[in-house]
């Protein structure tokens, strides 16, 4: 009997100090923005949860903001993910794997360029490999730009793992970031991060569709200040 009690009053607790997202913490009444412990991955269980933004129970997957996490990773750092939930960071394909592959998800993407213009996309599934047919927000859907610039349904690439469908050479050694890199890209959040314009390859934070791409006089190219992706159960 007493073997019995013990259990119970082990496991229970646990079992709710690691929920499997910030949908689960959200519902479980806790509806504060901060760094929760979630169940999916192990080796990094901290998450930033967004609880404001329509609704709340949003998992943060990448954040960039300032240049100080560099982006062009391996597959192996990508999968096991890098940086900190409190800065920069990139939570992990494989957790991001464990987030959204139990029922359909939404994609939430926030991006804000050095104009104070702010945009949201919203869309199904983040994975290993990207699904991303359903779009609503207000920046043009550049994950699914055109048949040759189609991220929905790419796989991951890294510099070290070609999965692309740019026969020549691999994307993602070519423009420095891990992405659903396609021939190559219409979007990329991945890029490098530039204080603004820069000029050459656009290696930039990408947003295809966005309303400034370039100067048309100088030829130069924006990049974005700040880009936030995050994940919810598409039924939450
Ligand atoms: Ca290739």
């Amino acid at each position: 009997y007493s073997v019995l009690c013990v259990c119970v009053y082990v496991l229970a607790p646990s079992a709710r100090l690691h929920p499997q997202d910030c949908a689960e913490i959200y519902r479980l009444g806790i509806k504060e923005n901060g760094i929760y412990t979630i169940q999916p991955d192990p080796h990094r269980p901290a998450v930033e949860c967004d609880m404001e933004t329509a609704g709340g129970g949003w998992t943060m997957f990448q954040r960039r903001r300032d240049g100080s996490v560099d982006f062009n990773r391996t597959w192996q750092e990508y999968r096991e993910g890098f940086g900190s939930p409190q800065g920069e960071h990139w939570l992990g394909n494989a957790a991001l794997h464990a987030l959204t592959n139990t029922g359909q998800h939404l994609l939430r993407i926030q991006l804000e360029d050095w104009h104070k213009q702010k945009l949201n996309v919203v869309s199904p599934s983040p994975r290993y490999r990207l699904t991303a047919r359903e779009y609503s927000g207000d920046a043009g859907n550049a994950l699914s730009y055109s048949k040759r610039y189609n991220h929905d349904g790419r796989s991951f690439s890294t510099n070290d793992r070609d999965h692309d469908r740019y026969t020549s050479g691999n994307c993602a050694q070519y423009y420095g970031a891990g992405w659903w890199f396609d021939t190559c890209l219409a979007a990329n959040l991945n890029g490098r991060y530039y204080r603004g314009r820069y000029s050459g390859l656009t290696n930039g934070i990408y947003w295809g569709t966005w309303y400034i791409l370039t100067d048309s006089r100088s030829g130069e190219r924006y990049s974005f200040k700040s880009v936030e992706m995050k994940t919810r159960p598409r039924n939450f």
